[in-house]
């Protein structure tokens, strides 16, 4: 048994076999990129053999890419390093014990979004299988994102346990979060900067030789492990803040009667060494897997990890208060639709309400958690009629969503626009008034993408996120 963990990675010898645990989203492109690594002679990519994604194995093994839409690159590389014979997936996790190096990437979803705490149980258990077949200087990666805390503890203490052996003596272990974006997978992975963080100085070491060569533009960036968890959760904690902090801003301007557009121009155009203003663009609401977790997840790691946190009595977290106003704006677009309809002399209830957009995010078909959901919630349970359309999300469980804008817009009385698909920056006024019927339909624009001059004089009534100088315009009777 080696002394230390220095001792054991020099008897083990440069990292030369690497695990990647999960094949999904962030585990493939990885271990694809590790394999295109020369000096790196052969990667296993772990999963479980399981009904839903077993079939990746296969897949995988014939060099086809399981993961659908467009990932430049990925799909010529998982080719070529399969028939280089330096990549192959398997559900047989004891050749753990042949690698120098595992990294898992697994899901960490939150079941119920009420109470907000992560379900572990999928990584968890990889981290068992993978204690269980692990050997003498091997290093760990948890790579998934996890609440602060967890590597140095649940993870270091299921590897330990299942193992026999003892972190930081006997194997290493690092936390090096993944920033991987849909359509960017293998460019994200080699241009962006990566944290990597270790429990000990030579945990941290190794994971340093194991990422530096994937890492074509970007930089590694050492810390220990729990800042390493810090850091992946607080820069969509900020993201999520700075939103909130365009929002809020909005419906001040709203509610004072100016553009906000103009203001945030002002803000934006501080711009001079050292002083700068990042604000972000207000919106419908804030949907996705990142930026609607992470703050919990930093959250629960100050409680779960923290010690005596040095506080205002009874103040609300800043990070939590900004959640809640992201989290407001599809109410907020509520509002905005019943006052509409008010001013066209209806109510919600009885009224038909077509959404443009149930993706989260702009031209793209990614639908998870989004504020779309909650805002047809409402209007359906005021008494609305809801049509949905949205040219990317072909489906969603339980809802239809219409490919045809102009069957969507066909007798609405108000039209909300959530997601800011480049289909949405030319819509036609006059048609679609023609096709919703009505004198005074209403548009309600959450993602600044109407202008509010071209649908005014056709008779609209116009809300906008935001536009406090147009939201009580004069009703014009149209051409
Ligand atoms: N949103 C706003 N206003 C903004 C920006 C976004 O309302 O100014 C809304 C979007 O409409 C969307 C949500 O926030 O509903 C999230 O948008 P996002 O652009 O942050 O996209 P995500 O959720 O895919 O965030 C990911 C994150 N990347 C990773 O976690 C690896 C985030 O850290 C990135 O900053 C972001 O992508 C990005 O910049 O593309």
């Amino acid at each position: 048994m080696a002394r230390g963990l220095a001792e054991a990675f020099v008897k083990r010898g440069p990292i030369r076999t690497i695990g990647v645990v999960g094949m999904g989203y962030v585990g493939i492109p990885a271990a694809a990129l590790f394999a295109d690594v020369p000096r790196y002679s052969r990667v296993w990519g772990f999963q479980r053999d399981s009904a839903t994604s077993g079939y990746k194995i296969a897949m995988l093994n014939r060099g086809e890419s399981p993961l659908g839409g467009d990932e430049p690159g990925l799909a010529a590389l998982i080719q070529r390093v399969v028939a280089a014979g330096k990549f192959s997936c398997t559900a047989d996790f004891s050749r753990i014990a042949s690698c120098d190096a595992v990294t898992l990437a697994i899901q960490t979803p939150f079941l119920d979004p009420s109470d907000l705490l992560p379900d572990f149980s999928a990584l968890e258990e990889g981290i068992r299988l993978t204690g269980r077949h692990l050997s003498e200087g091997t290093l760990v990666v948890i790579e998934s994102t996890v609440t602060p805390g967890t590597t140095a503890g649940t993870a270091r203490r299921i590897l330990e346990e299942e193992s026999g052996m003892v972190a930081g003596r006997d194997f290493g272990l690092a936390h090096a979060p993944e920033r991987v974006m849909v359509g960017r997978l293998i460019r994200n992975l080699q241009e962006h900067d990566r944290v990597v963080g270790g429990i000990d100085d030579a945990s941290t070491a190794r994971a340093c030789d194991l990422y530096s060569p994937i890492l074509a533009k970007g930089r590694i960036i050492p810390m220990s492990a729990t800042a390493a968890e810090v850091e992946k959760t607080a820069e969509n904690t900020f993201r999520d803040l700075q939103i909130a902090a365009a929002n809020q801003l909005a419906l001040y301007c709203e509610a004072m009667g100016v553009n906000f557009y103009d203001v945030r121009e002002g803000i934006a155009s501080l711009k001079e060494e050292g002083v700068t203003r990042a604000i972000l663009w207000p919106g419908a609401g804030v949907g996705g897997h990142c930026l609607t977790k992470d703050t919990y997840h930093l959250e629960r790691g100050v409680k779960v990890c923290g010690g005596d946190l040095d506080w205002p009595e009874g103040e609300k977290s800043l990070f939590l208060s900004a959640r809640a106003i992201n989290n407001f704006m599809p109410m907020h677009m509520f509002h905005l639709t019943r006052d509409g309809l008010a001013r066209a002399g209806k109510e919600v209830a009885g009224s038909r309400v077509a959404i443009l957009g149930w993706a989260f995010i702009a031209d793209s078909d990614d639908s998870r958690n989004t504020p779309s959901e909650v805002f047809r919630d409402l209007v359906v349970s005021e008494g609305a009629e809801v049509d949905v359309h949205d040219p990317w999300v072909k489906e969603y469980s339980g809802l239809e969503i219409s490919p045809d804008l102009d069957r969507a817009i066909t007798g609405a009385d108000a039209v909300a626009v959530f997601t800011g698909h480049r289909e949405y920056r030319a819509l036609d006024p006059l048609h679609l008034k023609r096709l919703t019927g009505k004198a005074h339909p209403v548009i309600v624009d959450g993602r600044n993408i109407v202008d509010p001059d071209a649908f005014i004089p056709h008779g609209w009534i116009y809300k906008g996120i935001g536009r406090g100088d147009k939201n009580g315009h004069a009703i014009v009777e149209g051409r």
